[in-house]
């Protein structure tokens, strides 16, 4: 246990993760009522959707004792660094759909990914200026307002320095810890209306991929001999990390009971070669999500970013939230990472999200549509329907001692829509999905 502390101490060292822990109360002020009242008229010039829409497509509201938790891959991130937040100040039309969304549905928690990270200035601005501003005449600002939030660094974008992807060059985006173009495209931030418990947040930005017993190391197969070999060398395998954003598990205080919200966003299973090194590791990132509220012996590899050893406690209460970039029927991933969480005894397993908007584009979209397993209503994601088609890649899974009441996802049906309404729900590839839970 001394040599592990030692070694970790080493390997770990606090400047190789950028902790700038955001989590801070909403000013109730003055000022900041008179700012909320200028905001609201100027906001209904811009408004991205008419009043009659906003009340005819929000979401029943969340029954007595209840919260409700969303999680949302919102697409903001941008092509270069500083460009989100660039464009954010200037007032950015897609972050106004998403922040319209987010007030229609009105979350208690909200998990979004894909912001770029900018030290944390994207989530603070999307916080300040947009999720709590009202989007559309009769989206309150004086109540759903979110008070916390938190966000830090993740692993995409940040060099390694070495050539991951073996194609002799070591400065692609494919050579970053995770990938990305920069350090901290497509991030993720967690929004509250209860406090966040910042000290007791766990990080799992630098666990090893090597460190999880009977990991997917990549291999190769040579087509002439049949020889399998492993793609990465074994220097370069000790090296890797797991996580290729980062795994999160961020406790919020709900009343006297505690939630872990357990972020994260695994690499999409696509863009590599034979050896499969994404469809691997996304299966890889899967299955920490599920050893970490599992907590059995298959658990004892799990280290946060600050040393600490160990799961999730078995009493703990989650919700998993995030694009897992796994669908349990369809895609081209290795499935049985999602279908094996899906099935843990550790999750509530009785209601699967859907929405009749999914159904409408699955019909009217069809071609890989027309080929996939999964039921057109649990899909969560528009993709291209040439190569992949709508796919359940977006997860809000409750830990079983929760009960479920309510749940969808946030996908209208768009028939009889307007042009700039329909344009509001395409503001991602991606769809919310939320959930209703009362907490044991
Ligand atoms: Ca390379
Ligand atoms: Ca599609
Ligand atoms: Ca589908």
């Amino acid at each position: 246990m001394r040599h592990l502390r030692k070694r970790f101490d080493v390997l770990f060292r606090p400047s190789l993760v950028d902790h700038r822990i955001i989590n801070m109360p909403k000013i109730h002020s003055l000022f900041a009522v008179i700012a909320s009242i200028v905001s609201l008229s100027s906001s209904f010039f811009s408004s991205p959707i008419s009043a009659q829409t906003a009340s005819s497509i929000a979401l029943p509201p969340v029954a007595k004792g209840a919260i409700r938790i969303a999680t949302f891959n919102a697409a903001l991130n941008r092509k270069s660094d500083g460009q989100l937040v660039k464009d954010l100040r200037a007032g950015d039309e897609q972050a106004k759909r998403i922040a319209t969304i987010v007030q229609l549905v009105a979350p208690d928690i909200l998990l979004l990914n894909e912001v770029d990270y900018s030290n944390g200035d994207a989530a603070k601005i999307l916080f300040e200026d947009y999720l709590n501003k009202p989007q559309a005449p009769k989206l309150a600002p004086e109540k759903d307002l979110f008070k916390y939030y938190y966000t830090s660094s993740v692993n995409t974008g940040v060099p390694s320095g070495q050539d991951l992807n073996l194609n002799g060059r070591s400065n692609d985006a494919d050579d970053g810890w995770g990938y990305g173009a920069f350090p901290g495209q497509y991030g993720m931030a967690v929004f509250s209306k209860q406090p966040i418990q910042t000290d007791a947040i766990r990080t799992f930005q630098m666990l090893k991929w090597s460190a999880m017993p009977q990991a997917k190391r990549p291999f190769v197969t040579d087509k002439t001999t049949g020889e399998k070999s492993f793609f990465h060398s074994d220097a370069l395998w000790q090296e890797l990390r797991l996580s290729s954003k980062s795994h999160w598990d961020v406790p919020i205080q709900i009343g006297s009971s505690i939630l872990h919200v357990i972020a994260s966003h695994p690499t999409p299973p696509v863009f590599d070669g034979l050896e499969d090194r994404n469809g691997c590791r996304n299966h890889d990132e899967i299955r920490l999500i599920k050893d970490y509220v599992e907590g059995d012996s298959n658990a004892k590899y799990i280290v946060d970013d600050n040393g600490k050893a160990g799961p999730l406690s078995q009493s703990s209460s989650f919700v998993i939230l995030g694009d897992l970039n796994a669908d349990p029927a369809d895609g081209s991933g290795i499935s049985q990472g999602i279908v094996d969480l899906l099935a843990s005894k550790r999750i509530a397993s009785n209601t699967t999200p859907s929405s009749q908007g999914a159904v409408e584009a699955d019909a009217k979209q069809g071609q890989a549509n027309l080929k996939q397993k999964g039921k057109p209503e649990h899909d969560t994601a528009d993709f291209n329907d040439k190569s992949t088609g709508n796919l359940r890649v977006d997860f809000a899974l409750p830990s079983s001692d929760c009960t479920v009441i309510n749940s969808g996802v946030f996908w209208p049906t768009v028939s009889d829509l307007s042009d700039v309404d329909r344009e509001l729900i395409e503001a991602s590839d991606h769809r919310l999905v939320w959930i209703d839970i009362r907490l044991p």
